[in-house]
């Protein structure tokens, strides 16, 4: 086999560090840069076979998201621009941590068992994310899958969902899309405008919106959509990269987490803002009050905000659609409260990371599904796809219901299906305002959140937390679910649990009680527990 001597060749030139240990975690490899070289030329070489094994076109994008700059990180993308599946995350961590010597027995190990036809062609297409390290490690994974005679395409910097999506319109022929920016940027731009043309009467501050681009790839291709948006939304584009740091004090997770704005921004009482993360794939919005108090609209308010859109749009268009939500462990008590109790829509909670929501929402006509931390998107079933085009196309039909099928039909344009893409959700947030003529206060004041707290601790193995009930309950060591319960009796309308990162050598503490001072204090006192 010519490209297994290729393979031996090249990874020389991406040699492993002896005795380094790294694992395809919850989204990927992530680890300080310098340790990556090896495991970007091996997963060029993984991409390689899984676009062999399954005949489409695979995606390898480099980022690490809102980890710092001197991070980076790797992750696959299945051919309908889903996360990897997870079968095959298992021979990434394989690969990863096979010595030098003992690297091609481990890739025709994987061959043999995924009963690979060598022969067949493999198409890759790779993106980057901004930090100064991913040039560098693109060209290791470029080198991967060029040592085993794969074909590839470099999208250069892209947002991770602007990745997905490339991929899944390469291997739907087209019918998702153009596999090209300027294709990714006409189809939600277009479908926004279609949309924006029910918002009546707005003024110039009721279409502005501030963006926080963490410093990093989204801010360089909000700007780029920015010229397909006309004048029906007006950008101001904060952390562009220009002066600040990737990620540092700014973004989405740091305004989540921290639960105040980011640097590098001005905001006066009541602007509408969002932020991004350092690869687009998360959003959050927030305002401050006449009082200068800070107000946060999360993945659970975000969720809330699209969902009873689309229900209200089933209800007027006369579709009797299934739709749910689904959320994690830290998905706030008052929003499933409201959304079970007052929308009345399904709710489904899962474990923490994308795919296990991805899976949950497609078991439904219409899931929509959202983290916390503002990663989250819509999918429609092709049932639903169906009867909501069919309908749209239908002239026999009366106006209300119609306007509703058109709303509809441009919603599924303008949301990106193969992952959370700050962008696209962006876009159809403001739609939705737009439309209901709402502000960004008035969309807090659905439900109010009860207050909450996250805590990391650090202890010596944090595999001896395991978790059950989608991570509500530890199961072991022994004893702790029993001490977290009665801490939370302490309190009123406390809710708290603990799990292990899966990105990070962390335990995760989560509290939420009826007062701030009670919920630092529960999550503190469930923070010793853990010890
Ligand atoms: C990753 C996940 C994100 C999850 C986070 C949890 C993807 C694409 N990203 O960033 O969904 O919320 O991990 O991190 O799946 P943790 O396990 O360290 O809390
Ligand atoms: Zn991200």
């Amino acid at each position: 086999m010519a490209h297994f001597k290729e393979v031996s060749q090249q990874s020389g030139l991406h040699p492993k560090p002896a005795g380094l240990v790294l694992q395809y975690g919850t989204a990927g490899f992530r680890t300080s840069a310098n340790q990556l070289d090896h495991i970007m030329f091996r997963m060029g070489l993984l991409a390689t076979l899984r676009s062999k094994k399954t005949k489409a076109t695979i995606g390898v994008m480099v980022t690490a998201s809102h980890n710092p700059e001197e991070d980076n990180g790797v992750k696959l993308i299945d051919p309908m621009g889903e996360m990897l599946t997870s079968s095959w995350e298992g021979y990434g961590t394989q690969l990863a941590n096979t010595e030098q010597e003992d690297l091609l027995t481990t890739l025709k190990d994987i061959v043999e068992k995924e009963a690979i036809d060598m022969s067949h062609e493999a198409s890759v297409f790779v993106g980057k994310d901004t930090r100064s390290s991913s040039p560098s490690l693109s060209q290791a994974v470029l080198d991967g899958i060029k040592a085993l005679g794969g074909h590839s395409k470099d999208y250069g910097l892209v947002t991770t969902p602007q990745l997905h999506y490339m991929v899944c319109c390469q291997n739907t022929q087209g019918k998702y899309g153009e596999a090209t920016l300027e294709g990714y940027y006409s189809k939600l731009s277009q479908a926004f405008s279609q949309l924006a043309k029910n918002a009546s009467n707005r003024t110039d501050d009721q279409k502005h919106l501030c963006v926080d681009g963490a410093n990093g790839i989204g801010a360089v291709k909000v700007r780029e959509l920015e010229s397909h948006l006309k004048k029906d939304l007006q950008l101001s584009i904060f952390n562009d990269g220009s002066r600040g740091k990737l990620n540092h004090q700014c973004g989405a997770d740091f305004v989540k987490v921290q639960q105040k704005p980011p640097i590098g921004i001005k905001i006066n009482p009541g602007d509408r803002c969002c932020s991004f993360d350092g690869d687009a794939d998360r959003i959050v919005y927030y305002y401050t009050d006449s009082k200068g108090h800070f107000h946060l609209l999360d993945g659970d308010k975000i969720a809330t905000l699209i969902s009873s859109f689309l229900k209200e749009l089933l209800n007027e268009a006369g579709l009797d659609l299934k739709i749910a939500v689904v959320q994690t462990a830290y998905a706030n008590g008052s929003s499933t409260h409201y959304l079970e109790n007052t929308m009345k829509v399904i709710v489904r909670c899962t474990k923490t990371g994308v795919k296990h929501l991805h899976h949950a929402a497609q078991e439904f006509d219409i899931g929509v599904y959202f983290e916390a931390n503002g990663h989250g998107t819509v999918l429609f079933s092709r049932g639903a796809e169906g009867k909501i085009q069919q309908l749209a196309a239908d002239t026999n039909i009366n106006d209300e219901r119609k306007k509703a099928a058109l709303l509809l039909q441009n919603t599924i344009n303008i949301i990106n299906q193969t992952v959370g893409d700050a962008i696209s959700d962006m876009l159809l947030i403001e739609a939705i305002l737009a439309i209901k003529g709402m502000t960004v206060q008035q969309w807090d004041t659905i439900y109010s959140d009860l207050p909450n707290r996250q805590l990391k601790v650090k202890v010596s193995d944090r595999r001896v937390i395991e978790t059950t009930d989608a991570e509500r309950r530890a199961v072991t060591p022994a004893g702790l679910q029993d001490a977290i319960n009665d801490l939370v009796k302490k309190y009123k309308q406390a809710r708290s649990f603990v799990r292990p990162s899966g990105t990070e050598d962390v335990v995760r503490v989560y509290a939420e009680a009826d007062t701030q001072e009670n919920a630092d204090a529960l999550a503190h006192e469930v923070s010793l527990a853990v010890y």
